[in-house]
């Protein structure tokens, strides 16, 4: 029996399809948006040169991958072998529908496209999506409408965030108040894509539906109060909101006969590409976190309970697997890293001899790794703050400043997610820098748990496929990660450094802060 799992991202759509019982891949696809559809004017994804922040995209971009995705699976596989589908899209990103939409997706045709056949239904042409930054003025606005953001944070996971949806819909509203009257629905990119499969107006899940300010995480619905913030009658345009393991409904006439899909075949709830990763990761219950090691560094974990963050660097979204999981960025990553590098003009082979040229803790020099403003915390420093000896703090102790700035992303990153109140058996790492065993120790180290390197590449397809096999498929989520997830032989990171060798460190850092 196969799973299809389907990623729609920034820059590309992508599916995977995994044989649940051989546990192999069996067709894997990528569709780039720049390089195949070169007419929606998006090289990476977006449309470029937006004003005022603005990032957005053509819908119908998604919907045109979609189609050549699927003409390449078929030709891998026979897709008739495929009984259970799910899928995941770039959170935060919506797409505005007017009153047409709800039988245009009833009644889709053979003899037009998928593109063709929604464009009239879109009162909106293009879909802002998660790197649009252009809603300052509308978090304010929202913050101060429902008393601040403690409130908003308490209420749906995370303060008021520019890219989160909740405050781009209320741009829309304020900027051209006649199509918000014409938006019939608002769907974000996973429900919208889900919805396209199942020929119907599907829900938003409790992992994608977190990223909108909307969503209250106390009972996983839409918040009255947060709601009425936004914009007017926003509840009538939003579908439901329903957990993870709903099925949706199941794939429509349109695909079946288009691809050569079964007739029926149930379609499980899409969720976000973060959610969809920490399944693919083998994340999905507590105890496992991951910590992927980009230009920003992410850290995201299923959570014991929900909390969210009081100091609200933090962003709480359902776990589409059940419970809830945490999401945190930190944007000083390999960013910060590789200003040490350059500083010193040290290769990555030097960098990493430094690490292994300096103590754990670092004989007391410590540095707040920041080079540029900062979320977690949320601070903006003009350089990185130095404090130890002489040389180190004038930046002439090249091996001390690298290690500095390692233990202290790292010490940082421990402090700013314990709200999360996990205990970490296993840090899974991914990303550039997840390679480099001399910072995979200092992790362990730093949060005394093993450290491994998973193999797995696109998580955020796998963890669709799986969702969809563990749902329609009756296959245990456990049994799916030990087969599809496994971590790279000889990976594995152990603790060296006692517990009390950063206990002083974690203090200092903590002053320093
Ligand atoms: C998460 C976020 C991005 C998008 C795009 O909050 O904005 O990770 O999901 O991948």
């Amino acid at each position: 029996m196969y799973a299809l799992g389907l990623d729609s991202s920034t820059q590309s759509c992508s599916a995977l399809i995994i044989d649940v019982d051989s546990g192999s891949i069996v067709a894997e696809a990528s569709v780039n948006f720049g390089e195949q559809l070169p007419q929606y004017n998006a090289p990476s994804g977006f449309i470029p040169g937006g004003e005022n922040g603005e990032v957005h995209s053509d819908p119908r971009m998604w919907l045109d991958a979609l189609e050549i995705l699927l003409n390449e699976l078929q030709g891998q596989c026979d897709l008739s072998k495929v009984r259970a589908i799910s899928g995941a899209g770039q959170q935060h990103g919506s797409v505005y529908l007017n009153d047409q939409w709800f039988t245009a997706i009833d009644t889709l045709a053979e003899n037009q496209t998928l593109a063709e056949q929604l464009a009239p239904t879109l009162s909106r042409t293009t879909s802002p999506i998660w790197m649009d930054s252009s809603t300052g003025e509308e978090c304010h606005e929202m913050t101060a409408a429902v008393g601040g953001e403690d409130i908003v944070c308490a209420k749906s996971g995370s303060i008021a965030i520019e890219r989160f949806t909740g405050p781009q819909i209320r741009r829309f509203y304020k900027n051209d108040p006649a199509a918000y009257e014409q938006t019939a629905r608002i769907h974000l990119v996973s429900s919208f894509l889900c919805s396209v499969l199942i020929g119907a107006d599907a829900p938003i899940d409790t992992g994608d539906g977190a990223g909108m300010n909307l969503v209250n995480i106390d009972t996983w619905d839409w918040d009255s109060e947060l709601l009425e913030a936004a914009a007017p009658d926003l509840l009538d345009k939003l579908p439901a909101v329903k957990p993870g393991s709903t099925i949706a409904g199941s794939l429509c006439d349109y695909f079946t006969q288009q691809y050569g899909f079964a007739a029926d075949v149930p379609v499980t709830i899409f969720t976000g590409d973060n959610p969809s990763s920490l399944v693919g990761m083998g994340a999905s219950r507590p105890g496992k976190l991951v910590v992927s090691l980009g230009t920003s560094d992410t850290f995201f974990a299923a959570m014991p309970s929900v909390v969210a963050d009081p100091a609200g660097c933090g962003h709480v979204f359902g776990n589409p697997s059940g419970g809830s999981m945490s999401l945190q960025c930190f944007v000083n990553g390999s960013l910060a890293r590789e200003a040490v590098k350059d500083k010193f003009d040290y290769d990555w082979d030097q960098f990493t001899q430094a690490l292994a040229n300096t103590p754990s803790g670092n004989d007391g020099n410590y540095m707040l790794p920041f080079f540029r403003p900062e979320t977690s915390p949320r601070v903006d420093l003009p350089a990185p703050i130095l404090k130890g000896s002489a040389a180190f703090e004038n930046w002439a102790d090249a091996d001390g400043a690298v290690r500095a700035c390692v233990e202290g992303q790292f010490l940082n990153m421990k402090q700013r997610t314990d709200w999360m109140q996990l205990q970490p058996e296993v840090i899974y790492l991914t990303g550039g820098a997840s390679k480099n065993d001399a910072i995979a120790q200092v992790i362990a180290d730093i949060f005394q748990a093993k450290v491994q390197r998973l193999l797995v590449s696109g998580s955020v397809g796998l963890g669709a496929a799986m969702r969809a096999a563990s749902n329609s498929l009756g296959c245990d989520l456990g049994t799916l990660e030990h087969r599809f997830c496994q971590p790279e032989v000889g990976s594995t990171i152990t603790p060296q450094a006692g517990s009390s060798v950063y206990q002083a460190a974690a203090q200092a850092f903590a002053a320093l802060l």
